[in-house]
């Protein structure tokens, strides 16, 4: 199990649902049970089923990574293999980023992670202030990333639909579609927005950055 979470950036096809470290109950009161049911189990389910459809009769490209097949669409223009490709690396990047509520004390975050957090935004307030206000932003369906770029710096932006950042390497996603917080949160993005600081996996985020 912990394998196959820990690998998905390795998988190629066919393509399968990675098994979470959670239980699907286990983000509330922050992410609820059904939301994660329709949201993992079906949405996430969907694009990997349309991603291996695509890619049932193109054997050139059954030996790809998520990333690859990335590439390889962005550089060929293949619209729907970008869409299907990219709703299955975001949400597996999103869901495997995530754990367990671990209450007032913040556990995992190491020093360093700090450190650049501090030089990059002035500090953890700064830092999710930006994130929250890039995260509302976004006009309709989309992401809002921490990444690095290609000299090292941590920048924040955002993604439309169900692309990915092009401009470096994704430590922290938040998927701001309406269905990852419709059905909890109504159209209060702010509301989840708030939620989801308490349930990302601080571990992975100070290994990322
Ligand atoms: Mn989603």
């Amino acid at each position: 199990m912990e394998n196959a979470t820990q690998n998905w950036e390795q998988m190629t096809y066919p393509f399968y649902n990675i098994n979470l470290s959670y239980n699907l109950h286990a983000l509330e009161p922050y992410i609820d049970a059904k939301t994660m049911r329709a949201h993992y189990d079906r949405l996430l389910a969907n694009y990997i089923k349309n991603l291996n459809q695509i890619l049932e009769n193109r054997l050139e490209l059954q030996g790809l990574t998520l990333s690859e097949l990335l590439n390889y669409a962005e550089t060929n223009h293949d619209l729907e293999l970008r869409r299907q490709a990219g709703g299955v690396y975001n949400h597996f990047f999103f869901f495997t980023e995530l754990r367990p509520a671990t209450g007032q004390i913040v556990i995992g975050i190491t020093p360093q992670a700090t450190q650049k957090i501090t030089a990059a935004f002035g500090g953890w307030k700064t830092f999710k202030e930006q994130f929250a206000s890039a995260a509302l932003s976004i006009f309709g369906s989309g992401y809002a990333w921490l990444i690095k770029n290609a000299k090292g710096e941590l920048k924040i932006t955002t993604t439309a639909n169900q692309n990915v950042p092009q401009d470096g390497t994704p430590i922290l996603c938040l998927d701001v579609w309406e269905h990852a917080y419709y059905l909890q949160h109504l159209n209060e993005r702010q509301a989840y927005l708030d939620a989801f600081w308490n349930v990302v996996d601080w571990v992975k985020f100070s290994e990322r950055i």
